[in-house]
């Protein structure tokens, strides 16, 4: 009989010790899971945000191009921020390749209050991943670029900036026939 309690008693004890080291697995399991849960929010409100963005100017679904391909370089060097050329007349259903050359980050942001009402929700969501309406994302490395189509895109005079060089007259404007 004293034989058996104690093995009873171990019993229990070593079933307490399995028990207690089954939940710290749980728990480090828990937290395990919870890391990447945690690192990939910022991700999906920043596609939110986006999505958001793009809700804000409207409706409109991205055209895409059908025409030329025009290329404008975004420079920064010792001659000063600019748009190669800052001065661009593109025809319906044509595109603008912005391509990132040096000075970087540069970006691509049409000025709200100086583009045709009637293009800025097509506008915006021809903007591959905007940042914003109208706005693109940063290019950082030389040769990233964005090419943002302006199929179905009002006619009219686009104003355009970028944000980080606006300051030192890093402006453009497309003129879409
Ligand atoms: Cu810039």
């Amino acid at each position: 009989m004293r034989f058996s309690a104690f093995v009873f008693a171990a019993s229990v004890l070593v079933l307490g010790a399995c028990g207690g080291g089954d939940k710290k697995d749980e728990t480090s399991t828990v937290g395990d899971t919870t890391t990447p849960v945690a690192s990939a929010t910022p991700t999906d409100s920043a596609a939110a945000g986006g999505a958001g963005a793009a809700g804000m100017a409207g409706t409109a679904q991205a055209a895409p191009a059908t025409g030329t391909t025009h290329d404008v370089k975004m420079i920064g060097d010792e001659k000063g921020y600019r748009f190669e050329p800052a001065n661009l007349t593109v025809k319906a259903g044509d595109a603008v390749k912005f391509t990132m050359v040096s000075g970087g980050p540069h970006n691509v942001a049409f000025n709200e209050a100086e583009i045709p009402a009637a293009g800025k929700a097509q506008l915006t969501a021809n903007i591959p991943n905007a940042a914003a309406p109208l706005t693109s994302q940063m290019l950082l490395n030389p040769n990233e670029n964005v090419i943002v189509s302006f199929a179905n895109v009002a006619p009219g005079e686009y104003n355009y900036h970028c944000t980080p060089h606006l300051a030192m007259g890093m402006k453009g404007v497309i003129t879409v026939q």
